[in-house]
């Protein structure tokens, strides 16, 4: 498949960790993107009907290559995997697929949406909301723990001895868990010593939210 020249667009947040995951798969596949911000917190631009035309879940990131817009960053994710092989991000073997696949959808399915922002109207004040958000990425990042110290051991990666989609979806959230929701990780340290090695990438590094950040407040 011919891959058109122009340059992606991401829709995102600074503080978003979907925005991260993709952002730090454009930056891992080398491909040239503009960032434009959509503010899911202050501004709530997400609410906007222009918007809505771009994701119709109303929520950030949101993807433009290669003359289409995909929403939801797993198929984001799948999409560059697809059409951009090189270098690639998940391992050769079915059972490393596996397995990264265990601690992607741990953070994707099992944390990320129970912590989102967006839920915080559905409860009746801010304690509940925290409490509930707390208790999720707590029971989550235990699961992380026991998963990771299975696959990880001595290395740098989540899974095998590659950068792969599993190092792209826990390094987001485990900065929100740490950032937003002050949870103290240091339980966790086979969570830690990967979280802390990965930021040094530069995958990580270059994608960083606090980069992004600068120029959208
Ligand atoms: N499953 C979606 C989740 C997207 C999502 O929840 N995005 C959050 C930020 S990480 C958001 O836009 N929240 C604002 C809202 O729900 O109003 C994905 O992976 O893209």
């Amino acid at each position: 498949m011919a891959i058109p020249a122009e340059r992606a667009v991401l829709y995102a947040f600074w503080a978003s960790s979907c925005s991260w995951r993709v952002r730090a798969a454009l930056v891992a596949k080398r491909l040239s993107f503009e960032e434009r911000s959509i503010d899911i917190v202050k501004q709530k631009q997400q609410k906007t009907e222009s918007y809505r035309v771009i994701c119709p879940s109303q929520k950030v990131p949101a993807l433009v290559i290669d003359g289409v817009t995909l929403v939801e960053s797993m198929a984001m994710l799948q999409y560059l995997e697809d059409t951009r092989p090189q270098p690639s991000l998940a391992p050769s073997t079915p059972l490393l697929r596996a397995r990264m696949r265990e601690i992607v959808e741990t953070v994707v399915a099992g944390i990320q949406p129970l912590q989102n922002v967006g839920l915080r109207g559905s409860f009746e004040d801010e304690a509940h909301y925290t409490k509930f958000v707390r208790h999720w990425t707590v029971r989550g990042l235990e699961t992380l723990e026991e998963l990771l110290s299975r696959t990880a051991r001595d290395r740098m990666y989540c899974v095998g001895n590659q950068l792969t989609y599993a190092d792209i979806c826990l390094v987001p959230q485990v900065y929100n868990a740490v950032g937003r929701h002050n949870i103290n990780i240091s339980t966790y340290p086979t969570v830690v010593r990967l979280y802390e090695a990965l930021l040094k990438d530069n995958v990580f590094a270059a994608s960083h939210p606090e980069k992004v950040k600068i120029g959208t407040q």
